[in-house]
């Protein structure tokens, strides 16, 4: 069976890469992904300036998943850039890398997306409007009225190929609207999804939350959040235009996880938690898993069941 996964008229070897805030952070993780078996690799969201984020501990593993309040720790939009500028010279036949960012107000947005339209760059750009974590600002993908505006502006000037990051949406009531707004414009992909929002996790012994910032509350991740993140890639996929693809995130850990991901509609698929955990290794394991599954089943291309979800 071929993993072979064609976006935006380039062919991925497989549909895996990381999702963003995991193992990239910096030119050595960055490396480590780029040399890895995912097929690409996103860069941390950046913002204009190096931010260090929220104080420590900020990321907790748990038993079925995690739970993090990182505050956008980031070098800046700079390192990045350079990064993935950098990239594309030394290897101009490699795969297209992704590139996202993460202001904190619309004008910083419309800043860096004006600065990645003037430079070479000429991988995906991803807009970052679900960050959970950053005391004081609520998440923009949550305002509806926000959205159109930030898409409005942008695209009265970037023409390079764009996706969002959402957040997950929890009612029939917000997959519609939400969907009705992203269709009227330009948009390759939406990413589904970011962390579920402002969960508690609970040390009983210690009686006590496992994370500092915003008094224990954080976005979680992995085995709990696949049910909902399924949910949203099945929601958008059934109702976006077909030119808009869909990027799944949120718990894929298996071979399995990955192949329920297609049957709803995903085109590339993200791992956060279970990479967190496992270190760059963790996309031979996925991948070896899904070919099995396939194989097992009897098809060849992914294409030959991506989106063919049945129901009852
Ligand atoms: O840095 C973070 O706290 C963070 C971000 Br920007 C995000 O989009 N999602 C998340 O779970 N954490």
């Amino acid at each position: 069976a071929s993993l072979a996964t064609t976006f935006l008229n380039h062919t991925y070897e497989n549909p895996f890469m990381n999702a963003s805030g995991v193992h990239c952070k910096d030119t050595k993780e960055l490396n480590e992904l780029d040399n890895s078996k995912s097929s690409t690799f996103i860069t941390k969201s950046s913002t204009s300036l190096k931010r260090e984020g929220n104080p420590e501990p900020r990321y907790f593993s748990v038993p079925l998943g995690s739970i993090n309040s990182m505050g956008l720790p980031n070098e800046g939009f700079n390192y990045y850039l350079k990064y993935v500028i950098d990239r594309q010279q030394r290897m101009p036949k490699g795969n297209p890398a992704f590139f996202s960012v993460a202001g904190m107000s619309v004008d910083e947005n419309l800043k860096m997306l004006k600065a990645v339209q003037d430079s070479d760059f000429n991988g995906v750009t991803e807009l970052n409007l679900s960050c959970p974590n950053v005391p004081g600002k609520p998440q923009v993908a949550y305002d509806f009225d926000l959205l159109g505006e930030i898409l409005q502006k942008v695209f009265e000037f970037f023409t390079k190929p764009l996706g969002v990051k959402l957040p997950p949406y929890f009612d029939f009531a917000h997959f519609d609207t939400a969907a009705s707004i992203l269709n009227r414009f330009p948009l390759v992909y939406v990413n589904c999804i970011n962390s579920i929002g402002n969960g508690l996790y609970i040390d009983i012994e210690k009686e006590s939350v496992v994370i500092k910032p915003k008094n224990g509350f954080g976005g979680l991740g992995g085995e709990y959040i696949k049910p909902t993140a399924l949910a949203n890639v099945r929601a958008f996929y059934t109702r976006l235009n077909p030119s808009i693809k869909i990027i799944g995130t949120g718990g894929i850990r298996t071979g399995g996880d990955a192949f329920e991901h297609l049957l709803c509609g995903a085109t590339m698929l993200q791992v956060g938690t279970e990479l967190y955990k496992e270190g760059v290794s963790v996309f031979d394991r996925i991948e070896r898993e899904l070919k099995e599954i396939m194989e097992k089943k009897g098809y060849t291309s992914i294409e030959q069941f991506r989106g063919k979800l049945r129901t009852l």
